[in-house]
């Protein structure tokens, strides 16, 4: 399928999507959700696909919602149509999604980017949160997820202040989980998303669902879910693979079941 505002390849059982308006430093116009959400729907549903990669250019993952389609918007409008709703399309992906990330990821950039499951850096990377120097505020999840990722006082001066984050100090504070040379970012993002897919398919999406439910319970609650998918893995004919492959000295071969 041909999409307007990205492009969309295929590297073995890895989907990958590269957001693609460089004339607007890939703001995240009405058009490019749509084309995101219609791609993250045909991998979800392609049971060749095992993990995800959503990123950018060189110079910028995406600098936030689009400013000069925005600028008119009524907060009738925004209420009636739930603006920022269809951003969300990426949080309810069951497959695991990595966000590489080069140049700027600004407002709604790192928000979408804060959506996925983990973030790879490029060394190019800056990370903010600039709406207040607009005259709004975050508002798509950023004074929520970046408060979680970095703590209150760093989430707080950067939503306070619009200060831009570069890779290494984002690194240190827990936003992404490694930072590599901005030339390496995309194939490196693919050999780590190669490697979740080559993994038992289900084990990995429970795998995500797991850690993602540390967000949303209490700790109890939390191992009790852990607890339990984990014992129901047993049921995976992956499980006996991937202990019969240990303990004969070979690669496992998951079949996803
Ligand atoms: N929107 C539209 N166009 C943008 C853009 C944006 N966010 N960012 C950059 N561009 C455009 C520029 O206008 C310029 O276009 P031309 O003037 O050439 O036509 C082109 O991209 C190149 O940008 P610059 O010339 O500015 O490039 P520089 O390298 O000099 O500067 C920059 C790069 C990233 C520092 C600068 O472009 C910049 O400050 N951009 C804006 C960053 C920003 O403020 N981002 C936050 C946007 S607000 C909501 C929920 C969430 C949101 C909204 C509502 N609701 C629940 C209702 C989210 C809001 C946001 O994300």
């Amino acid at each position: 399928m041909a999409y307007e505002t990205i492009l969309v390849e295929q590297h073995d059982a890895v989907g990958l999507i590269r957001l693609n308006r460089p004339e607007a430093l890939n703001a995240l116009s009405p058009t490019l959700i749509g084309d995101l959400n219609a791609a993250l729907d045909g991998f979800e549903a392609d049971r060749g696909i095992g993990c995800v990669v959503i990123t950018g250019s060189e110079k910028a993952f995406a600098a936030g919602a689009d400013i000069k389609a925005m600028k008119d918007f009524t907060y009738p409008g925004t209420y009636i149509d739930d603006y920022i709703t269809s951003w969300e399309r990426v949080t309810r992906m069951r497959k695991p999604v990595i966000a590489a990330v080069a140049g700027f990821a600004l407002g709604g950039g790192c928000e979408l980017a804060m959506m996925c499951d983990f973030i790879l850096a490029a060394d190019t990377a800056r990370f903010g949160q600039p709406e207040i120097k607009l005259g709004v505020m975050p508002g798509a999840g950023g004074t929520q997820r970046l408060t979680r990722f970095v703590g209150k006082s760093k989430a707080m001066e950067m939503c306070l202040t619009g200060r831009m984050m570069d890779a290494a100090e984002a690194e240190r504070a827990g936003l992404v989980s490694r930072v590599v040379p901005a030339a390496d970012l995309v194939a490196e993002a693919l050999k780590v998303a190669g490697v979740i897919a080559a993994m038992s398919q289900p084990v990995a999406m429970q795998v995500k669902e797991s850690v993602n439910r540390s967000y949303e319970t209490t700790l109890a609650e939390g191992i009790r879910f852990e607890r339990r998918v984990f014992q129901a893995q047993f049921a995976f004919a992956d499980q006996k693979e991937g202990m019969a492959a240990f303990v004969e000295k070979r690669p496992p071969a998951f079949k996803n079941a």
